[in-house]
């Protein structure tokens, strides 16, 4: 299978998670399309459900699908939350962010009484920080921040860029610095640090929140690692 076809896969098989009558928290990208589409067809067959989008992208597409979305703020439970991932290890500790909607969608992670990954199995790494580390920062002081995170790690940062060239701008008008570790001995020790630097909103490190992941192969297959 492409990897297209695998994300169909694991997106199509996740929506079979949602019941009627659960509000569901739906994350944002490629995989999520997916499974955005396949929810859809099932909304338009009668499923009665209503959803906390992560991002003004997934906004776009649920609508397109009739799928009803409400506010964070009006949700009095969120059932599951279904979303993807750019790294899973095998603690399912996860690195997100790669879509720019990492603060939204680990608010809504964490709102719901299940957070379940969805991701084709190039996502799978035995320890987090190949993939450059998101996080989330205030545009009117990221310079300050940049300053506390070179001491950190050695050397300042680099604010995610768009095509044109300017800073990427996330749904909630912030900037992005991606952080190239290579490897993350201690994923907990690292976000407390992130966290602990005034300024940074939020990091990519989503750790002891999924509760399962749905992993699709090449072949085919399909499985859980929980
Ligand atoms: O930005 C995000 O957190 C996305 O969920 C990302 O991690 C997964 O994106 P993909 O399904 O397009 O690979």
């Amino acid at each position: 299978l492409t990897n297209a076809a695998i994300k169909e896969l694991v997106g199509t098989q996740a929506a079979e998670l949602v019941q009627s009558g659960m509000t569901i928290g739906i994350g944002t990208g490629t995989t999520m399309e997916w499974m955005i589409r396949a929810l859809g067809k099932k909304v338009n067959s009668g499923l009665e459900i209503r959803a906390v989008s992560t991002s003004q992208a997934s906004n776009e597409l649920a609508a397109q699908f009739n799928i009803p979305l409400i506010e964070l703020n009006d949700a009095a439970k969120i059932q599951l939350a279904i979303d993807g991932a750019d790294e899973i290890d095998p603690q399912l500790q996860l690195i997100k962010g790669g879509g720019g909607a990492l603060f939204q969608e680990k608010m809504v992670a964490a709102a719901a009484e299940e957070f379940v990954v969805i991701a084709d199995d190039t996502k799978l790494v035995d320890q987090l920080g190949a993939y450059p580390l998101p996080v989330e920062v205030m545009i009117f002081n990221w310079k300050q921040v940049d300053k506390q995170l070179a001491k950190l790690i050695g050397k300042p940062q680099q604010l995610r860029l768009k095509k044109d060239g300017s800073p990427f701008m996330t749904d909630h008008g912030n900037y992005i610095i991606d952080i190239s570790f290579g490897v993350i001995e201690n994923p907990d020790a690292l976000n407390q640090a992130l966290h602990d630097i005034p300024g940074v909103i939020e990091t990519g490190l989503f750790l002891g929140m999924a509760g399962k992941a749905l992993i699709g192969y090449p072949d085919g297959q399909t499985e859980w690692i929980e």
